[in-house]
């Protein structure tokens, strides 16, 4: 198995090649366009149902709450449409994804005003990092589908976080927790030398590059 320096290596390798040509104006610097939706984790693929599913909404909110998936499905859904930017290099256009807005759930827990950095937990012991504040201009939302097809589990379901703006890595897969915070706290690739930010537009890829 590869450590994450070694994979932090290949991806700047991965990188050398980068093709030639006229720039899509699509396509962040650095990225190529693919048509399939390649599937991109850590390897361990959590096993959950909707039955075991629970989605906990925590940290620094005067209304903490858990969800099981009835409370979850008579949730307000909504759309979202958007490009998917893999720090691997692909770039997958025109996802349509369905969930629950961010911003419904951080309402429904009443996020206390010192709340200002989110940390999303996957079932697999995945952390990513986001500021709040960006998060909801992002529009990012909990989905549970994608493409009008329920989210299949290698993709995250039973629902993920997608936070369109960033890098893919940001879109925590199995999402089980959203956690609220007051300071910024680093996740799983933010504190093995990826960039905390992770904006495709300006390259941010690694810590330190930009
Ligand atoms: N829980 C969890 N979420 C995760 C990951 C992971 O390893 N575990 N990998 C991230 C990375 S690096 C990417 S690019 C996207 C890939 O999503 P996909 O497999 O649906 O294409 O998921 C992100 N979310
Ligand atoms: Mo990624």
């Amino acid at each position: 198995m590869k450590s994450p320096a070694e994979w932090i290596e290949a991806l700047k390798r991965a990188g050398a090649r980068r093709p030639q040509g006229r720039p899509d104006p699509q396509l962040p610097p650095g990225q190529h366009r693919v048509d399939n939706f390649p599937v991109l984790d850590l390897g361990m693929h959590p096993v959950l149902t909707e039955a075991s599913w629970r989605l906990r909404l925590f940290g620094a909110v005067a209304q903490p709450f858990e969800w099981s998936w009835s409370e979850w499905s008579a949730a307000s859904h909504a759309e979202l449409t958007a490009d998917f930017h893999c720090v691997t290099r692909w770039s997958r256009f025109g996802l349509r994804w369905a969930g629950v807005p961010l911003a419904v759930l951080l309402e429904q827990a009443q996020v206390r005003a010192d709340g200002r950095f989110l940390l999303l937990h996957g079932a697999d012991g995945y952390t990513t990092n986001v500021t709040l504040d960006e998060a909801l201009g992002s529009r990012a939302m909990v989905a549970d589908a994608v493409d009008g097809k329920s989210l299949s589990a290698v993709h995250g379901g039973p629902a993920r976080f997608v936070m369109p703006t960033l890098y893919g890595w940001k879109s925590a897969k199995w999402l089980q927790g959203i956690e609220v915070l007051t300071e910024e706290r680093l996740g799983f690739w933010e504190t093995r030398g990826y960039h905390r930010h992770g904006d495709p537009w300006q390259e941010e890829r690694f810590a330190g590059t930009n």
